[in-house]
């Protein structure tokens, strides 16, 4: 069965940011940067667009194109607090997310039932976030990316088998993932404007003249691309710890911390879609000495009664507790995505657990 790719990306992201937040800028042509004459533009909301105003253009060459232009500082705080909140959304769809720029990413899902999934994520980034999202769908990054360009604000384009030459062999070859203005150039030289011009071009040449790019331009050309998504790092761990104002002496002080620190990690497992393998708690005494105790479960696990349980056989088990207790916390680690069988076989085969 063929990969199911999405490539997502926010409409005009600093600029829709600013013109969420601020109703009088609405509908209206927005630049994001500095308002100096060495400023640059970062991006223009679509109504500066078709203005020609762009990216990376000097504020006062948009200000000339476009005299109603108004021009925004930026809030790099906030875009970046935006991207994560959008992060976190795309994370309850997939675990194979790779993270291209501070707006845009490739996702692979399972499920056949694309459509009502990424309606779903545009949805939810419109209502939560308050903004749009262009998403492109197709069976590898590539066409992914092609798509989602293709329509824009608020798209949804989806390149498939059936309709994947009628797209591609009319575009200008630019639109090739990696092929810049100089590139264009060294093969407009070679009579290639198009991509059917690309494929209609001998193969062996290309690869001689651009080598290992010549044969990669050639494949994209029939929209054929391999590549796997290059996904984040898995978060190491996660852990809630605190330092009590006063050192402590009752345990059923400790108990409820640790019941309190349950909750928030299950909180936090949930909003990541992760599970947990080795819990650790960590005490640190009245005299500032630290002492960590670690289990490994047999199953993996996300429920803040199991932490609480955990956690507590553990400070009752395994701390000799003859000092007073300046701060108490709970780390989770060894942590995997649930549903992936090869990580489900490993944590299942774990030797170590709990009656240990
Ligand atoms: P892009 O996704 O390239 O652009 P965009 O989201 O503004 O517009 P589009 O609807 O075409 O996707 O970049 C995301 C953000 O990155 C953009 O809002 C501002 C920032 N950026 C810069 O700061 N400098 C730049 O040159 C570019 C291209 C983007
Ligand atoms: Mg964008």
């Amino acid at each position: 069965m063929d990969r199911i790719i999405l490539h997502v990306d926010i409409d005009a992201f600093y600029a829709s940011v600013e013109q969420r937040d601020n109703p009088e800028l609405r509908n209206k042509p927005v630049a994001v940067g500095g308002k100096s004459d060495r400023g640059v533009v970062t991006t223009a909301s679509y109504e500066a667009r078709p203005y020609g105003v762009r990216s990376a253009m000097s504020m006062i060459k948009a200000k000339q194109l476009c005299k109603d232009l108004i021009i925004v500082p930026g809030n790099r705080e906030k875009y970046k607090k935006t991207s994560k909140e959008m992060f976190n959304i795309l994370h309850s769809y997939s675990n194979k997310i790779e993270k291209i720029s501070i707006d845009e990413a490739f996702l692979e899902i399972q499920d056949e039932n694309y459509l009502k999934i990424v309606r779903e994520i545009k949805k939810r980034i419109k209502d939560e976030i308050g903004l749009t999202i262009s998403v492109g769908v197709s069976y590898n990054k590539f066409l992914a990316k092609l798509a989602s360009d293709i329509e824009k604000p608020n798209g949804l384009t989806i390149i498939n088998r059936d309709n994947v030459d009628a797209i591609l062999k009319p575009m200008q070859v630019n639109k090739i993932f990696g092929v810049g203005p100089k590139m264009v150039e060294e093969l407009n030289k070679l009579g290639i404007y198009y991509i059917e011009d690309i494929r209609n071009y001998d193969k062996y040449l290309l690869e001689e003249k651009f080598g290992k790019r010549g044969k990669e331009i050639y494949e994209f050309s029939f929209g054929k691309d391999t590549r796997d998504l290059e996904c984040d790092e898995l978060t190491q761990s996660i852990g809630e710890e605190e330092t009590f104002s006063e050192d402590i002496s009752d345990i059923n002080k400790l108990y409820e911390k640790l019941y309190e620190h349950s909750i928030n990690l299950e909180k936090e497992l949930l909003r990541k879609n992760l599970l947990y393998n080795t819990l650790t708690v960590k005490l640190k005494y009245s005299d500032f000495s630290v002492e960590t105790r670690s289990m490994t479960l047999t199953l993996p696990n996300d429920n803040k009664d199991k932490i609480y349980e955990l956690s507590k056989y553990i400070l009752d088990h395994r701390f000799i507790l003859e000092k007073d207790v300046r701060l108490i916390g709970i780390s989770l680690s060894n942590l995997i995505y649930p549903e992936d069988p090869f990580q489900m076989s490993i944590s299942i085969k774990s030797d170590d657990n709990l009656t240990k």
